[in-house]
């Protein structure tokens, strides 16, 4: 963490906006970027691919090689310059994103560089592999997902947490990654402040939904435990989080599943992380129904991801419980700590496990409530809702990821397991 990319670059020259051209020269100028295409740039062809919310995204290709540029300028993409935000948001992504690889290589694409003064960052380009979101949209399945990311998840989270990492190799990160505070400030403000009272910034299918947001925002019960969740997000620095992972932040194919962009990295509760990738499969499944047609009815689609929700956080509790019980090597319950290994110590410490699952489970399931509420009345929503363009059908949809979402940040649960988080679907 003491490499050039961990300084901060606040008076450094602002980067300027790349264009065909400069990218261009700006590639011939790298030694190690030039090799990539044969040193010859003639046939490169340069895309500025036209999506994202804060940055510019370039793909650069010929026939033989390919990479993906992507550029934060000193303002977010979505507010066309209005929103100022520092260039330095893409070395904490640049450092998040090295992390992650060290601790999940298969997950994660690979850098090929980073530029601090152009604010450029150039990783593998991933092909053929789309965008997870637009694949569950089209009611596409992926069969080895589940495997993926409950091991990215463990690997992740149990490797950046207290029971991996020495105290002063924690907080040094800690403190890194807490100068993100610009980008935490978008993640608190959009996920737990904005959607519940009354902002110019929200925006929800009109009037369909109007007495359900109106009556969500003044519940005092789930007002209190979208405070609740809100507190252990600014509080409990678990784990280095993505800190974004939607099913917009994974790119997938049938055989791979790779972690993208996680410029909001911050440490914070695991089960947020596990909680907004919920939250968004939650929404495809919501949505499936406005997608059916004559020939499917999308019912075996929804079953699938029912299944795939389950097979993460079995398959994330069965592999952390594996890195729990071998590689507690850091500051909290360190293995050589507890070297009595009567039945009582060896109990004792699989409680302690079960009960720490157990809180996830709860963390997990209260931020998938929180991200369907805000991506569907909030600032920033999701393709599934958007794309839906029959106003009514639109509003079905919010209708029920609202009622859902509502009915688990109401009563404060108790979740044994995901199961009993599932079945509440079914009990509606
Ligand atoms: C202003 S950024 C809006 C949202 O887009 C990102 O993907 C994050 O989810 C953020 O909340
Ligand atoms: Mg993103």
């Amino acid at each position: 963490m003491t490499d050039a990319t961990t300084q901060p670059v606040a008076n450094q020259p602002i980067a300027k906006a790349f264009n065909e051209e400069t990218l261009k020269s700006y590639i011939a100028g790298q030694p190690h970027l030039h090799k990539i295409f044969n040193n010859d740039l003639s046939r490169v062809q340069i895309t500025e691919i036209g999506d994202g919310n804060l940055n510019f995204v370039f793909f650069v290709t010929d026939q033989n090689a390919a990479l993906a540029m992507k550029q934060a300028l000193p303002y977010s993409r979505m507010s066309g310059g209005a929103r100022l935000l520092t260039c330095e948001r893409l070395a904490f992504e640049t450092n998040a994103l090295k992390e992650f690889k060290r601790l999940a290589p298969q997950y994660v694409p690979s850098i090929h560089h980073f530029d601090t003064k152009q604010s450029l960052l150039v990783m593998e380009f991933l092909t053929p592999h789309i965008i997870m979101r637009k694949g569950m949209i089209e009611g596409i399945k992926y069969p080895k997902f589940a495997d993926h990311i409950s091991t990215y998840l463990a690997n992740c989270l149990f490797g950046t947490s207290d029971f991996s990492l020495e105290p002063s190799k924690k907080r040094e990160m800690v403190a890194y990654f807490s100068r993100n505070v610009e980008l935490c400030e978008i993640t608190e403000r959009l996920i737990f402040t904005e959607p519940f009272i009354n902002s110019d910034n929200n925006r929800w299918t009109r009037p369909a939904l109007d007495e359900q947001v109106f009556a969500l925002q003044n519940n005092a019960a789930l007002k209190m435990r979208v405070a609740e969740l809100k507190y252990r997000f600014l509080t409990r620095s678990e784990a280095l989080l993505h800190a974004d992972l939607h099913s917009g932040s994974i790119m997938v194919t049938e055989t791979e599943s790779k972690v993208i962009d996680p410029e909001f990295a911050v440490f914070g509760p695991m089960g947020f992380d596990i909680g907004i990738l919920i939250g968004n499969l939650m929404i495809n499944y919501f949505t499936q129904p406005a997608y059916a047609n004559k020939n499917n009815n999308r019912a075996s689609y929804q079953d699938y991801i029912l299944n795939l929700i389950e097979e993460i956080w079995d398959g994330f509790t069965k592999k952390f419980t594996l890195l729990w019980q071998s590689q507690r090597h850091g500051g909290a319950y360190k293995n050589s700590d507890f070297s009595d290994s009567s039945t009582d110590m060896q109990q004792a410490l699989n409680d302690a496990l079960t009960q720490y699952l157990h809180n996830i489970l709860q963390d997990s399931t209260g931020y998938a409530a929180t991200e369907m509420i805000r991506r569907s009345i909030g600032r920033a929503h999701v393709l599934d809702i958007d794309m839906i363009e029959n106003d009514a059908l639109r509003s079905e949809c919010e209708k029920e990821i609202l009622s859902f979402a509502v009915s688990i940040l109401e009563n404060k649960q108790d979740f044994k397991s995901i199961r009993c988080f599932l079945e509440k679907i079914s009990k509606k």
